[in-house]
């Protein structure tokens, strides 16, 4: 029984199996190779990883989204890519063993992924053409022929009887004939790859080029001058103003869209649109602007949380266009209440009428920090309106406005549970000392950022584990659409300590205490820090 069995397991030809899997695995890397390829030709957002990923973006429950902004920050992406391919390597491995029993099926199991990554690909809501599914289509043919070719090599030839020898309990595959294949496709699949991946880097060359020829007007309207004070001098505090570089990032998009300025258009259309107007960057560029100082906050911050920027922005006053076009707020009889906001990435953001034409100064902004926006910010148009999360109102690459009904219509993160409205919650954070310091006993600086756009921050306090709230320093207040900093001199006594901040903005509230997800409208809660001071 026992030696049985141990014959059978040594008839077992590992080799084969490894070159088997090796097979799967090289199909899969050539078809998505030769799918990088095409979609150079095509357009870089319909390769199959990019579209099953963006997919997969807006399939996935607003809670595991949520917690992978948290958890990934804006390396998001990358590990959503990875994943991808981790999986996709699993399975061609499988792939590749099961196309030794049945070379056929293998194939087909490829191609039927090519079908899968091209349906992904013509329904992006991004996607304009058929050709969109031709890098997952091709992609999978390439893959399929070579696994059925590589296969072909792994055929056991029976080795004849020969020389009184009895006949060979295994058969011969072409072992040198594999080892060439193989290593042709592998060099082959590369060589696609990065000539794939090279010119998909270089697309966009003309929007790059339109954003370079960018000359940005000097405002109608400046900012107000940024006050003396408005940033304490604590190391370790948030700066008044976030640079681009720092300015934090959260989008859908796997493909930062490249879009050209020369050539982008924004529709503005809709119920109560008595003049409805298509209007060019240049347009927008001849038209007054104003400059102006706003604080943008993520709906997805955590309490204590990473995404809120501060930065100044130059755009064209949304109301006064809307008023041009005959748009009413429905205060004053208007017919639509929402204002749906598209971007060339099929992103849709719904905002109130009532708040971007209150007075606030809502705008398209064309700069950021005196320079064109940069492309991960909305390159060439964005909207802002202070108040209000940027799910709600910071559409990036925008290229429609619509005026419609909350009633009939239902924007993408609505669609996904989060809140039709959602103004900014009143928050603060310590940004200093940072969670689990060790500082030394004596004054010890407190400071960080609160913010209530557009009711203005009036009081930040400041609580030592359970003592008193005692109030910190405010520093200078830019306007009521940024953060204010503040800072506190503690007088810290060693062990350890509890620090806990909470703001009150100008309408007299408090930051609440209760706890509360980012999902549907915002974190709610004081921010603690745990220090030891030595
Ligand atoms: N086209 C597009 N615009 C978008 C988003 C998006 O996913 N796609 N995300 C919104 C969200 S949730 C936020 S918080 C802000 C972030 O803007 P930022 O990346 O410039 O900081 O953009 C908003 N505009
Ligand atoms: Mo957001």
């Amino acid at each position: 029984m026992k030696t049985e069995r141990k014959a059978s397991w040594r008839r077992v030809d590992w080799w084969r199996l490894l070159a088997g899997a090796l097979s799967g695995a090289l199909a899969g890397f050539a078809a998505l190779a030769a799918a990088e390829l095409i979609s150079s030709a095509v357009r870089p957002e319909s390769g199959p990883v990019v579209a099953v990923g963006g997919a997969a973006i807006d399939r996935t429950p607003a809670a595991v989204k949520d917690w992978a902004i948290q958890r990934f920050g804006t390396d998001d992406k990358l590990v959503l890519q990875l994943g991808i391919l981790a999986v996709l390597a699993l399975l061609a491995l499988v792939l590749g063993l099961l196309a030794l029993r049945r070379r056929r099926t293998g194939s087909a199991g490829v191609l039927l992924f090519g079908v899968v990554g091209a349906l992904a690909a013509v329904t992006r809501p991004d996607s304009t053409s058929p050709l969109d599914a031709m890098p997952s289509l091709v992609g999978a043919a390439v893959g399929a022929v070579l696994l059925y070719v590589l296969m072909g090599r792994l055929i056991p030839h029976p080795v004849p009887a020969a020389a009184g020898l009895d006949p060979a309990p295994r058969g011969e595959w072409d072992r040198r004939g594999f080892l060439l294949a193989a290593s042709a496709a592998a060099a082959a699949s590369t060589g696609a790859g990065v000539l794939g991946k090279s010119l998909n880097a270089a697309s966009g060359k003309d929007a790059v080029a339109s954003r370079a020829g960018v000359v940005l007007p000097a405002p109608a309207s400046a900012a107000a001058a940024v006050p003396r004070g408005v940033r304490p001098k604590v190391p370790g505090l948030s700066s008044f103003v976030t640079s681009n570089k720092d300015f934090y990032r959260v989008d859908t998009a796997l493909v930062v869209p490249k879009v050209n300025a020369d050539t982008w258009r924004l529709r503005i259309h809709g119920k109560g649109v008595a003049r409805e107007r298509t209007i060019s960057y240049a347009d927008l560029l001849r038209r007054d602007l104003n400059e102006r100082d706003i604080t943008l906050t993520c709906v997805s911050n955590e309490v204590g949380g990473p995404y809120a920027g501060n930065a100044r922005w130059l755009g064209v006053p949304l109301a006064e266009l809307l008023e041009e076009c005959g748009v009413r707020p429905p205060s004053r009889g208007g017919p639509a209440d929402q204002l749906v906001s598209r971007s060339v990435d099929g992103m849709t953001i719904g905002t109130p009428v009532d708040d971007v034409l209150d007075g606030r100064d809502a705008m398209l902004a064309v700069g950021m920090n005196g320079e064109p926006l940069p492309f991960t910010h909305g390159f060439p148009v964005r909207m802002l309106v202070p108040g209000l999360y940027g799910y709600v109102s910071a559409c990036k690459w925008i290229k429609d406005i619509e005026l419609t009904t909350f009633d009939s219509y239902d924007s993408y993160w609505v669609k996904r549970d989060w809140a039709r409205k959602a103004p900014i919650k009143t928050q603060s954070r310590i940004d200093t000392p940072r969670p689990f310091a060790r500082p030394r006993a004596g004054t010890v600086m407190v400071a960080g950022v609160a913010w209530a756009q557009h009711r203005g921050v009036d009081k930040v306090e400041v609580r030592v584990d359970d003592g008193p709230w005692r109030p910190a320093d405010l520093a200078a207040e830019n306007t009521r659409d940024t953060w204010r900093l503040w800072s506190f001199p503690w007088q810290a006594a060693s062990g350890g300590h509890t620090l806990s901040v909470r703001a009150t903005d100008r309408t007299g509230t408090v930051q609440t205490d209760e706890r509360t997800r980012t999902i549907p409208d915002g974190a709610s809660g004081w921010h603690s820090v745990v220090v030891t001071v030595d």
